[in-house]
């Protein structure tokens, strides 16, 4: 990514090339690194002018924040650690604001091992349970599930276009759980084998959507259609403020080389210039709350259509950039 920020430290750019192309990826996983990222950008500043030291981790975040659109995790945890930015001098407004940073971080991962223990409870000894694309959320239930000491198999659907399925297969053989890994197509099929759908979200919507890996509206579909409960596993750092005032979620439309590579675009136009083919590749898509079964928090579980009462509670009316005072 090019700095078009001057003062933004390398390591914060780093962290958002990182994010941008996917070496860093996950909500969960994105917002830790952002987090982190402002730490660093905190400790490393070289002013002694109070305003100049805010200029500079406000035009960090602005750098992270313009990586990815669609998780909401990413502004939550900018915005997170920024209102801890408090004091008179740069000394103050450093050690402030590298705290406020560890903090988000530890309750993150707090957060995700209370949301596991919730969502352990939904699974019964013996259960199979279908994945899609790899969620740290849902991976946090299986793990909870195991330590309970319930035996659990998994159906892994690759997820192309980038086929993260397979971090999801290898985690859980890792972890000692059966794995049958199937191409996204064969689904519908092998949800008669499942007895859950268990899936991570980047951003919950206000009316209780989930916006999350592109396929997942599909299979939620087909679950219901089959009687199949999906589960969301979604900390409450996926919630979307905006969507309290109407705004609606940004999709992720990423570079259609993820789907079609460019040694393999002759294989369909041969040596013509053919400007009539296009490849398409949305990140997520919207999984409208009727067809999930319940969102998985570490403030409990809830309907989809309810989470709009916990948004209130935890954000208010929150909105605007992240980076604004
Ligand atoms: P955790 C991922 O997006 C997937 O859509 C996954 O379900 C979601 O983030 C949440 O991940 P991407 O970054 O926060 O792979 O649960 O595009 O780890």
């Amino acid at each position: 990514m090019e700095n078009r920020q001057p003062d933004v430290d390398p390591a914060v750019v780093a962290t958002a090339d990182d994010i941008a192309a996917m070496r860093t990826r996950g909500a969960a996983t994105i917002a830790d690194a952002a987090a982190k990222a402002l730490a660093t950008q905190a400790e490393r500043a070289e002013t002694t002018q109070p305003a100049a030291f805010e200029r500079q981790l406000r035009a960090a975040a602005e750098t992270l924040y313009e990586t990815r659109p669609t998780a909401v995790s990413l502004p939550n945890a900018l915005r997170y650690v920024l209102r801890g930015m408090d004091g008179e001098t740069v000394s103050e407004l450093r050690a402030t604001t590298i705290a406020r940073a560890e903090e988000f971080r530890a309750e993150l991962a707090q957060a995700q091992q209370q949301l596991g223990e919730v969502g352990s409870n939904r699974l019964r000894d013996g259960d199979v349970v279908m994945t899609h694309c790899h969620s740290t959320d849902a991976l946090s239930c299986l793990e909870a599930a195991l330590e309970d000491g319930k035996e659990i198999e998994a159906i892994v659907k690759e997820t192309r276009p980038r086929k993260q399925g397979h971090i999801t297969a290898q985690q859980l053989r890792e972890w000692g759980v059966p794995v049958t890994l199937i191409v996204d197509n064969a689904a519908r099929r092998y949800l008669d084998e499942a007895d859950h759908v268990l899936v991570g979200a980047d951003s919950i919507a206000a009316d209780g959507s989930v916006v999350n890996k592109i396929g997942t509206s599909g299979l939620a579909v087909n679950a219901r259609e089959r009687g199949v409960p999906v589960m969301v596993a979604a900390q409450t750092l996926k919630l979307h403020p905006d969507t309290m005032t109407g705004h609606t979620v940004e999709i992720e439309m990423r570079d259609e080389t993820e789907v079609l590579a460019d040694d393999q675009r002759a294989d369909i136009t041969g040596e013509r210039d053919d400007d009539g083919l296009v490849v398409e590749n949305p990140a997520f898509d919207v999984t409208p709350p009727r067809h999930v079964d319940a969102i998985v928090t570490e403030r409990g579980q809830f309907p989809p259509e309810s989470i709009v009462t916990l948004m209130r509670e935890l954000f208010g009316e929150t909105t605007g950039e992240p980076w604004e005072p």
